[in-house]
């Protein structure tokens, strides 16, 4: 407080004091304030903070560090070359006649079934083409000779040869279904007009055209006809694959 108000208000009270019979004391001036108490207890550990920054990258020449994991696995190389063949098994035990085991003899007569009813779908569906034990077969494609026998080699049969009339009907209704001449198994000799099949084995049925063969050696291949006669053709015409099984 200043100094003319502390003097002020004992003047105040003075006149107030003497305008009565009694005076109260003076009161005192306000104390100084006090000094600053000892610091508080440490407060609790604060959440941690985020990563900091990633530090600059160190001077060059530093120590290499530790090898890093190992990468993901390659591409499957390309196949190895056959191995040799192994030397051959002892000879397993004898086992019954077919005809003494019953087991056998029912899977067989199941097989048998399934495989005939496969041969009629494929019949029904015109795929195959069966005379006794022999099928006939066609992909409908026209190529040259030197293919269709490795057509049919690859697919395990040879390229049809009739041995007799019904067989030659056979290919024939394949022909006809296609409209397309179809090469035969049938080769030339070396000795012009003569023909044999592909084994060189004489043949024992033909269907010569009229005036067919005429090549005399320049015809070395034969296809057939629409009407299932024979001709001796070069073998380098496209001609309608038909393989027999
Ligand atoms: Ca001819």
């Amino acid at each position: 407080m200043l100094l003319p108000q502390i003097l002020g208000a004992v003047v105040a009270f003075l006149v107030a004091c003497h305008a009565e019979e009694h005076c109260t004391g003076i009161p005192g001036i306000p104390g100084t304030p006090g000094t600053n108490g000892l610091p508080g207890r440490d407060g609790r550990d604060g959440m941690k903070g985020d990563p900091g920054p990633p530090g600059t990258q160190g001077p060059p020449g530093g120590m290499m560090g530790p090898p890093g994991r190992d990468g993901l696995p390659g591409l499957t190389g390309p196949k190895g070359d056959q191995g040799e063949k192994g030397e051959r098994g002892e000879p397993g035990q004898r086992g019954l006649p077919a005809s003494l085991d019953t087991e056998l003899e029912g899977i067989l007569s199941t097989l048998r079934h399934h495989i005939a009813a496969l041969e009629g779908v494929l019949a029904l569906e015109g795929t195959i083409t069966r005379v006794g034990e022999k099928m006939f077969a066609t992909n409908g494609k026209e190529v040259d000779f030197a293919t269709v026998l490795d057509v049919c080699e690859r697919a395990g049969g040879s390229v049809a040869a009739p041995r007799n009339e019904e067989e030659n009907n056979a290919i024939l209704s394949i022909v006809k279904r296609f409209n397309r001449h179809a090469y035969l198994g049938i080769k030339e000799s070396p000795i012009p007009g003569e023909f044999s099949y592909m084994d060189e084995t004489p043949l024992n049925y033909t269907k010569w055209n009229p005036s067919e063969p005429n090549g005399k050696g320049a015809e070395k291949c034969v296809e057939m006809y629409t009407d299932g006669g024979w001709n001796d053709k070069k073998c380098n015409y496209y001609r309608l694959t038909i393989c027999e099984f």
